[in-house]
């Protein structure tokens, strides 16, 4: 059985989302990223750097939630998330890593600022520098996705819910994306899946 450790609105909603499109049991430990039991020595045998998610899948232990859904994928969604052709594959991580590397920080900076620091110690500098710093990389995406509804070989996988994942935090963060239309049109299509409205509810 797999266990998952961290809260539905932490990155574990991510492997949240991958587990309920893959529709696969779980044991859900709503582990929170700010309390407490994230320093207990049984989670830091876990995940030394107490964050969440973690994921235990029989001797599995992993952590880094866009290794735990490449795992996934692999493991239990081969034909559904993954792709058998080299080249599909080396798109997946490229659009992962471009997620990662490009955008992740910003709109962790942008989520946190506005919704879990209080107005009056916002840092509104912050904010601002990461939207700017969004610019680049959106524009580079939005033109990728022109009359694309995914990222891969046409059709719906692990890299969607990656970057998808990624950038809903600059969404729930109240970012304006209408000036990236094909990016808005991307999330409301990704983010409006059944699969991911049960990983939110978990
Ligand atoms: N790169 C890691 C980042 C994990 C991470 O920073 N998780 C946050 C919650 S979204 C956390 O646990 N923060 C608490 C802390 O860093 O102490 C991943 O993608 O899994």
């Amino acid at each position: 059985m797999i266990t998952l450790y961290g809260i539905e609105w932490s990155r574990a909603n991510y492997v949240l989302f991958t587990l309920e499109e893959l529709g696969i049991e779980f044991k859900h430990v709503k582990t929170h990223p700010f309390e407490e039991g994230k320093n207990s020595p049984e989670y830091l045998a876990l995940n030394p750097m107490a964050q969440v998610p973690t994921l235990v899948d029989e001797n599995l232990v992993l952590t880094e939630s866009m290794a735990i859904n490449f795992y996934l994928a692999r493991k239990y969604g081969p034909e559904r998330l993954w792709s058998d052709q080299l080249e599909a594959e080396a798109q997946i991580f490229k659009w992962t890593f471009f997620a990662v590397a490009q955008m992740d920080a910003h709109c962790v900076d942008i989520i946190f600022q506005k919704k879990l620091v209080e107005e009056k110690d916002r840092d509104f500098e912050l904010i601002k520098r990461a939207e700017r710093n969004l610019t680049k990389p959106l524009s580079v995406l939005d033109s990728y996705l022109a009359g694309k509804d995914f990222l891969v070989t046409n059709r719906f996988s692990v890299a969607d819910i990656n970057v998808a994942g990624i950038l809903s935090y600059a969404r729930n963060g109240e970012f304006n994306f209408s000036p990236y239309e094909n990016v808005s049109r991307y999330l409301d299509n990704i983010l409006s899946r059944s699969a991911l409205k049960r990983a939110e509810a978990a």
